[in-house]
């Protein structure tokens, strides 16, 4: 695998990582729901719901970043996948430019690591197996392109998950 050494796998909650930025798969309004945007916005407090009503929502496959307030993140960074709705309707694309705009936010904050959950693998209902793939294949694109960048922790939040990363890690 490429860049194996800044790549880690971890299987928990992300909001107990104390990395510089987590990533929230959000929904359009970015005030909040289920899943891990409902976790991220318990552990982090009310501030942070503060924060997004000022942001205007988030069009799919773009990324806004805020404070990590009661997190041990330092900051969070909010991108909105696509739903799913049988892959022919630019899903792929949207889930990659969720990946791109995340990186693009990291490098222009200067932050050195960074964890991401399986963004539309839940309730959005995005196969895992290519959710994993892209999120791989983007990755490894931003390292490359970033050498400040030391390391990207993929959250699992359950074994399925965990086995698509690692396939899509050793394919890659
Ligand atoms: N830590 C890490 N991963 C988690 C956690 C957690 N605490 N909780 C869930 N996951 P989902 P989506 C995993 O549904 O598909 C929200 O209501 C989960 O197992 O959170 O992008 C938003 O407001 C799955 O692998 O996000 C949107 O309305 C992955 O995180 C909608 O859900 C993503 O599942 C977004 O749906």
């Amino acid at each position: 695998m490429r860049n194996d050494d800044r790549i880690d796998l971890y299987e928990g909650d992300i909001t107990s990582l104390d990395v510089d930025v987590i990533i929230n798969a959000a929904n359009n309004s970015l005030l909040g729901g289920g899943g891990v945007d409902g976790a991220i916005h318990r552990m982090a407090g009310p501030e942070l719901l503060a924060e997004c009503r000022t942001l205007g929502g988030c069009v799919t496959g773009e990324a806004k970043i805020t404070k990590g307030y009661n997190l041990k993140a330092r900051y969070i960074i909010h991108t909105v996948g696509p739903v799913w709705r049988g892959g022919e309707n630019r899903e792929s694309e949207r889930l990659k430019n969720c990946y791109k705009r995340c990186f693009e936010l990291i490098k222009k904050n200067n932050l050195k690591n960074a964890a991401f959950p399986a963004i539309s693998t839940g309730v959005y209902g995005f196969p895992k197996n290519l959710a994993a793939r892209i999120a791989v294949q983007e990755t490894q694109q931003a390292l490359d392109g970033n050498p400040e960048l030391e390391k990207i922790i993929f959250t699992c939040f359950n074994p399925e998950s965990k086995k698509a990363y690692e396939v899509a890690l050793s394919q890659n």
